[in-house]
């Protein structure tokens, strides 16, 4: 099994990079953004819980994605490996993932994090916002707050990787085929 942890701040590629990475290595993706914005869109209570966060650009609690992500790991039981992007998003989220993959006896082999500078982010996300229907894609105060959010609380994730020397860092700007490429020779480096 071959688990990897897709980080880096919001607009950095990460949802980009997951489709490329899970279609080429056959891989579940687990995309935290896209479990929430799947229950907003069947209007659950936990959806319309999270959206009033998310619309803030505020992460949502730590239980509540830890819960998707548990029930999504019991969903997959053949999986040949997970690609966890956008979670952990915070030390005790990184804590809980610890915890639910040992019970499978299959840890995390890499964070391959996505360095992008803050101007691009914005640029990225703005444009995204034009097409995308993403109420916290629109606006410059929101965008800042995911940001300062990332900042406050996830940058710790990488930390918490490094202490077992799981981090690397990839050039997150220039082409979405050459970023693949590094990222891809990372990981068969691994596997
Ligand atoms: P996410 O869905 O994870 O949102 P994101 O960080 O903006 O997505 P991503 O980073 O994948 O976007 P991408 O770069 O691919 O989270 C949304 C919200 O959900 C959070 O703010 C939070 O409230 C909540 N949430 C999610 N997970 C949580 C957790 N674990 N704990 C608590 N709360 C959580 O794409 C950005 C744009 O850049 C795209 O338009 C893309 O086309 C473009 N792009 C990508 N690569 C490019 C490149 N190389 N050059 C130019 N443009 C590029």
């Amino acid at each position: 099994m071959f688990n990897l942890i897709l980080f880096g701040p919001p607009g950095s590629g990460k949802g980009t990079q997951s489709e490329k990475i899970i279609e080429k290595y056959s891989l579940v993706h687990l995309s935290t953004g896209d479990l929430l914005r799947s229950q907003i869109a069947q209007q659950t209570a936990l959806g319309l819980e999270a959206k009033k966060l998310m619309d803030k650009g505020q992460l949502v609690p730590d239980e509540v994605v830890v819960g998707m992500i548990s029930t999504a790991l019991e969903e997959n039981p053949n999986a040949k490996g997970f690609l966890f992007d956008g979670f952990p998003r915070t030390a005790a989220q990184a804590e809980s993932l610890d915890k639910l993959l040992e019970f499978k006896k299959e840890p995390i082999k890499v964070m391959l994090a996505l360095d992008v500078s803050e101007e691009e982010l914005i640029k990225r996300i703005l444009k995204r916002g034009e097409t995308s229907g993403r109420s916290d894609d629109m606006d410059h105060d929101i965008i800042g707050a995911r940001v300062a959010e990332y900042k406050n609380k996830t940058e710790a994730v990488a930390d918490y990787y490094r202490q077992s020397d799981k981090v690397v860092m990839v050039p997150g700007e220039g082409s979405i085929d050459d970023i693949f490429e590094k990222l891809s020779a990372e990981i068969e480096n691994r596997m």
